[in-house]
């Protein structure tokens, strides 16, 4: 039986599985979230990219330091497991080093680990470099365009992993069907800004203005957009809170879903992850993180949301 690539539904995860595609003749993928690929049926002959690892899978490629932890917790040894794993920029860099040892890779792979680095890590020094029209950006940007079904989107990956595994990266950026799917991007990007604007508020008490609200909770939809969209309305913020109602069953609940991330730009040392924590309510990495505020009424919510930027204002502040 063929072996499926499992990878991350995101660039890097595109990068490291074209790797391994080109380097084992494999083209089957399938793409999850660090997630759901625990729901998924990897099997002993596949291998997972950039995702958490799944016992027993034959080859595993992967750069967070969380799921090395992960690995270590359960009792097992990382260095013994078959495929590579170390704390690096991308998970592409890892499967690229791992294969570059025994054999010559074309030159357009140095150029694509170089891209999944920039674009995994957030590695830009202003606002006007993250959303530049470079390929890498691009390729990024267009992954998703306008709410697409995750079906659409794993659709849309497992194109661009085989134009990755056969093309150089400025290339596949430059194709008509990248260059459609910019252009549409760019529209909805436009309207996020706007909407973002309207919408973000300071707290009375951050005098400082250091962390911009976005609270999604007054409105009757869902709204989704990148919330590192605030920066562009204010640059100069250092975290980003967005408050959003949770949904169950198409309907709207008292809980609030959170989503903390820093100014890539300018990041401090506070551990976002931890802080969610250890208030029992979500946790992340360091830079980035998500819980769920419950509560029984309109009332509850509104003191407890309150309760937690007054917390989080006090941590961010200690
Ligand atoms: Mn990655």
């Amino acid at each position: 039986m063929a072996s499926t690539i499992f990878t991350h539904c995101d660039f890097d995860g595109a990068a490291s599985a074209a790797l391994v595609s080109y380097c084992l003749q494999l083209d089957k993928y399938q793409f999850a979230t660090p997630d759901n690929i625990y729901k998924q049926a990897v099997s002993v002959q596949d291998i997972v990219c950039d995702l958490p690892y799944i016992s027993g899978c034959n080859l595993w490629f992967d750069h967070h330091g969380s799921n090395i932890q992960e690995v270590i917790d359960r009792g097992l040894n990382p260095a013994n497991l078959e495929g590579a794993n170390r704390v690096a920029a991308s998970a592409a860099q890892v499967a690229y080093d791992y294969f570059a040892a025994e054999r010559e890779l074309p030159e357009y792979f140095a150029d694509l680990v170089q891209a999944a680095n920039i674009v995994d890590t957030m590695d830009y020094d202003s606002i006007e470099s993250w959303l530049a029209p470079t390929p890498a950006n691009i390729l990024n940007d267009t992954i998703n365009i306008n709410s697409e079904s995750y079906p659409a989107m794993s659709n849309h990956l497992n194109w661009l992993t085989h134009q990755l595994r056969d093309n150089h990266l400025d290339v596949v950026a430059a194709s008509e069907k990248v260059q459609d799917r910019f252009q549409q991007k760019l529209v909805t990007r436009e309207h996020d800004v706007e909407f973002i604007r309207k919408l973000h508020f300071f707290l009375p008490e951050d005098e400082k203005k250091q962390i911009v609200v976005i609270d999604c909770s007054n409105l009757s939809f869902a709204p989704k957009f990148n919330k590192t969209l605030a920066l562009v309305v204010q640059p100069e913020a250092q975290y980003i809170l967005l408050v959003a109602n949770e949904i169950s069953f198409g309907r709207k609940t008292n809980n609030l879903k959170i989503s903390l991330a820093k100014n890539f730009m300018t990041p401090s040392d506070k551990q976002l992850g931890v802080f969610l924590e250890e208030l029992n309510i979500g946790g992340g990495h360091d830079n980035a993180a998500g819980g769920l505020i419950r509560s029984g009424s309109k009332n509850e919510r509104l003191r407890k949301l309150k309760d937690f930027q007054l917390d989080l204002l006090d941590y961010i502040n200690s």
